[in-house]
């Protein structure tokens, strides 16, 4: 396998809307973080991955864009963010930005032109149809609800919006428009970025013709997905995106792409031919997580099921692609309330996480406020909600479908984007020290109890440990390298594996579960002596690996020889 800075290093996410904001107006920004590079780089992450921070009416909080090559008022300026980038590197961290080109803002000047009339020169930068039978052009979906087609008057026409209609797709089968993005994407990388995370990247190419997708619940409009992910143009586009841009530089690119088996991932990510470094894979976030657009039930999680699929795609991609490896992002609730326990062991559930994703083969991504074990927030009225999407498919299910709002509501405690999003808890001040105005979204309420000032303090805190892990990362190729081979298949409570690269061997042991199950170290696994290398308590009942009690979300980590 060869070896890669970007596989060596750990990425934090900011969601620089709710990271911490510098002049009192209640949302993050540049300066902001700017004042808070200190504190990352303590944590010791190599790379951020910066959440959209480009002009933007803020329909999606900034993924929604209007100038692709400008910075939002809210977030500061060009100079701001240029300064921003000398910081970073002055301290050795790099700084990958978000592309959303899959669509852009309606009040983008490219958007405006198009839909003034049929041959304006930028009509074919967006998908236009005339409706048929006086409906919609197709019965596609938007992913957050509704149909994927909005009327325009103007010319009588629709436009097509996979997200919200402030979200127009571009028309990628347009030449102009490719050139167009890559000449954006080269500019950006002139200014010294490191890299690009690539916004829903695998739903650029539209079957021809646009048909309707099948028909598989009673409602009006259906998702249509296989009708735009993975089209198939899709290779061809980012074959291109490579050879006239991508390639000129030493970069980390990684595909958000959503329903990603791993066959496409070995394609689109492949360590000879691939296009991108890697991408981001949902199935494990599926598993519990509605992550369409539907206010439905939470269903349960069994371990099993995510063994299943985090050894798919462990053994899936080895040697042949690089997995990315994440438990929460700006689009999921907090990983320590939806993987781990947030009330009684969210201390310890918090580090077993982080030892999970730390410990997996692949690049791991750190969610802002997870090194502190953020927790899920439940707002009491839906009037304290600002996500688009949360709100879309609350006013959907309760107006339209005549769902309980108490019932709506429950949902969306559990699964709604804001529970990421509520402001980064600095410290046991007022607004938790994120702003001396009033936030853009309430804080939550937990946050004497947990802050940024309270975990530097104390050396056992989530914080110590993700510093004590990404360390242990950068010391022991074997944590990057190493191979994955899962131990105790059917469990219920304990996740176990090793890594193995030439003569190292690591063994990871993690309970997922409240209880003390005993683990047994396989007999197949010969060893003289094992070396902790980190655990989440103190002390241990006992060390024998052969038979040891294990604490509940008890996560241990040995060095065999
Ligand atoms: O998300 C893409 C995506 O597929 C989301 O619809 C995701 O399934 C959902 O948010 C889960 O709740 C990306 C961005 O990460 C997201 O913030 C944007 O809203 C979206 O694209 C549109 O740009
Ligand atoms: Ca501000």
């Amino acid at each position: 396998m060869n070896k890669a800075w970007w596989k060596e290093a750990v990425v934090y996410q900011i969601y620089p809307r709710s990271f911490y904001d510098s002049n009192g107006d209640g949302i993050g920004d540049l300066r902001g973080i700017i004042q808070k590079l200190d504190y990352l780089k303590e944590l010791g992450i190599d790379v951020v991955w910066l959440c959209p921070v480009y002009k933007s009416p803020n329909d999606d909080n900034g993924y929604d864009i209007s100038n692709y090559q400008d910075i939002m008022d809210e977030f500061g300026t060009l100079a701001d963010w240029e300064e921003l980038l000398a910081e970073m590197h002055k301290r050795g961290i790099k700084l990958v930005m978000d592309l959303v080109v899959n669509h852009s803002s309606d009040e983008h000047r490219w958007f405006e032109e198009s839909r003034k009339s049929k041959d304006n020169p930028y009509r074919d930068y967006y998908v236009w149809r005339p409706g048929k039978d006086g409906r919609e052009p197709n019965n596609w979906r938007s992913f957050f609800g509704g149909s994927a087609w909005q009327y325009d008057e103007q010319t009588g026409e629709y436009y097509l919006h996979l997200f919200t209609k402030k979200q127009p797709d571009l028309n990628w089968e347009n030449p102009k428009v490719r050139e167009e993005i890559y000449k954006m994407m080269d500019w950006w990388l002139q200014k010294g970025i490191d890299g690009f995370r690539m916004d829903v990247v695998n739903m650029l190419s539209k079957v021809p013709g646009l048909p309707d997708a099948p028909v598989l619940t009673r409602d009006r409009y259906q998702f249509g997905s296989q009708l735009y992910i993975n089209g198939p143009r899709l290779m061809e586009f980012l074959t291109e995106m490579k050879q006239k841009v991508l390639s000129r530089y030493d970069i980390l690119t990684v595909g958000e792409t959503p329903l990603v088996t791993t066959q496409d991932a070995v394609m689109i990510a492949n360590e000879e031919t691939g296009v991108l470094k890697m991408v981001f894979q949902f199935e494990h976030m599926d598993l519990s997580a509605e992550t369409g657009a539907e206010v439905g039930t939470v269903k349960p999680r069994k371990l099993s099921g995510l063994k299943d699929v985090m050894t798919r795609w462990q053994k899936g991609l080895e040697n042949r692609a690089w997995n990315s490896i994440y438990l929460g992002n700006h689009d999921q609730p907090r990983s320590v309330s939806q993987f781990g326990e947030d009330s009684r062991y969210r201390v310890e559930s918090a580090k077993l996480l982080a030892t999970f994703i730390h410990m997996l083969q692949g690049t791991p991504y750190v969610y802002q406020g997870d090194e502190i074990g953020m927790t899920n927030v439940a707002f009491e009225s839906i009037q304290d909600y600002r996500d688009v999407a949360t709100l879309n498919l609350y006013k959907e299910a309760v107006e339209e479908k005549g769902v309980d709002p108490q019932a709506a509501l429950k949902v969306i405690h559990a699964k709604s984007r804001d529970n990421a999003r509520t402001p980064i808890q600095w410290d046991a001040s007022g607004q938790a020290g994120f702003t001396k105005g009033t936030p853009w979204i309430k804080v939550n309420p937990n946050y004497k109890e947990i802050n940024v000032s309270a975990a530097l303090a104390d050396p056992d805190s989530i914080f110590h440990y993700y510093k004590k892990l990404i360390q242990l990362r950068k010391e022991n190729p074997v944590i990057v390298y190493g191979t994955y081979d899962l131990i105790l298949d059917s469990h219920e409570e304990i996740y176990a594996f090793t890594r193995t690269l030439d003569r190292e061997r690591l063994v990871v042991i993690l309970n997922f579960s409240r209880n003390s199950p005993m683990f047994y170290l396989p007999e197949n696994i010969s060893f003289s002596s094992a070396e902790l290398l980190i655990g989440n308590y103190n002390v241990h009942p006992s060390e024998d690996l052969r038979g040891t009690m294990l604490l509940p979300y008890e996560a241990r980590v040995y060095r065999l020889r």
